[in-house]
């Protein structure tokens, strides 16, 4: 009951769109590989009705770059704004930083933060209680979505399956649930998916899913400042060939050469609980992914102390490919924990990082992301760096 009523409302909110006559649209997507499915697909299917469609892709929808988009003077009145992947955590500030009033579309599987605008039609999985980290994904809306835009948008929806793979969401023995098993089975049947114990996705030629997932997560992250976003999107709409996993392999031994490099002359600092680096400007022309990734290289290396939590910094670049600069002047912050540390949380002798992180980062009233307990991201500005270490010392020591 609740599937028909969202595929219902997924039906009913592309006529409304249709409705609004827009003249152009603009696409905001994130850079993973969902959300660079979830980009292709609506880029495809807009064009297809001969509608205009440029597209941005934001490692996160800061609120200072919305404001940039949304309140660009020369965006007329006809374009439509349509975010996938990322919005649904933010729909009050969209709603405030949407001043000259545009139809936004977001079609989103994350968690909501509401807020009533006529302006803004949302389109989440959650709200019909489906559940969005299993059963549907981004580019899984984004392809029912298309199918409703025009009949002809069937080849869209492998792409709509790869996004809900690169989200990982299906079950150890390789099968799909939800809203992703339906989209599993018409693909199948259409030929454009195959599965013999590993899945294969045709994206030009047939692949297997996790090579594309990690082709499109590496161009979308190692090379988010370096073109790999355009490839992404050209490999996804026009077919991979080989110079778009080249360029995507390329982008892989260039971020493992660097991690090598950054594991070889490591130096941390430490205090009592935490041991933390700050991410070397090697790596700058990388996405802020890189981070997590080096806190990952660390943890699973003998680098490290298994005392102390593990904090890593990266400056988040001022430039966004195709809109300029800003001055964020911030540090994204990653954290990640030591063998003997996640035993210890496990066992609940440790504090968590969604017990740590979080807190310490609202006391120096920094952004705080998705906290989980062994992996954790927030936003500090650059100025309260050796305050927010502080913090988080005393914040650990309050819970051992
Ligand atoms: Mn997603």
């Amino acid at each position: 009951m609740t599937t028909e009523a969202f595929l219902t409302h997924i039906k009913n909110s592309a006529q409304a769109l249709l409705e609004r006559s827009p003249r152009q649209v603009l696409v905001l997507h994130h850079n993973d590989t969902d959300g660079l499915t979830s980009g292709a697909i609506l880029l495809s299917a807009f064009e297809r009705r001969g509608l205009p469609a440029r597209s941005y892709s934001l490692e996160k929808p800061y609120p200072p770059v919305l404001q940039h988009i949304l309140q660009d003077p020369t965006l007329t009145p006809d374009t439509l704004v349509i975010f996938a992947d990322f919005g649904s955590g933010m729909l009050p500030t969209i709603t405030e930083l949407n001043t000259t009033q545009l139809p936004i579309f977001i079609l989103d599987h994350h968690s909501i933060e509401p807020s009533t605008s006529p302006d803004l039609t949302l389109v989440n999985c959650r709200s019909f209680d489906i559940c969005g980290s299993s059963e549907c994904s981004a580019a899984t809306i984004c392809a029912l979505f298309a199918q409703s835009l025009g009949p002809f948008n069937e080849d869209l929806l492998s792409l709509g399956l790869l996004g809900a793979y690169g989200d990982s969401q299906y079950n150890i023995d390789g099968s799909f649930e939800g809203l992703n098993a339906s989209l599993f089975q018409q693909t199948l049947s259409a030929g454009s998916v195959s599965f013999d114990d590993t899945l294969r996705i045709t994206v030009g030629n047939s692949y297997l899913a996790s090579s594309l997932k990690q082709w499109l997560d590496h161009l979308g992250s190692i090379g988010y400042l370096s073109g790999g976003v355009d490839i992404a999107l050209k490999g996804l709409r026009d077919g991979f060939d080989e110079a778009h996993i080249a360029a995507a392999d390329k982008l892989t031994s260039s971020f493992s050469s660097a991690k090598d490099a950054f594991l070889q002359s490591l130096s941390l600092h430490t205090r009592k609980h935490i041991q933390s680096f700050i991410t070397p400007s090697d790596f700058s022309e990388m996405g802020v992914k890189t981070v997590g990734l080096l806190c990952e290289a660390l943890r699973d290396s003998s680098l490290i102390s298994q005392e102390k939590y593990i904090v890593g910094f990266q400056e988040i670049p001022d430039r966004i490919p195709g809109l300029g600069t800003f001055s964020f002047d911030s540090y994204k912050i990653s954290m990640r924990v030591p063998e003997k540390i996640l035993k210890l949380i496990h066992e609940g002798k440790a504090p968590s990082l969604a017990e740590v992180l979080p807190a310490a980062t609202r006391k120096v009233d920094g952004f705080v992301d998705a906290c989980h307990p062994h992996a954790a991201a927030t936003t500090i500005k650059k100025a309260r760096y050796e305050e927010f270490l502080c913090c988080l010392e005393e914040e650990i020591e309050s819970l051992v």
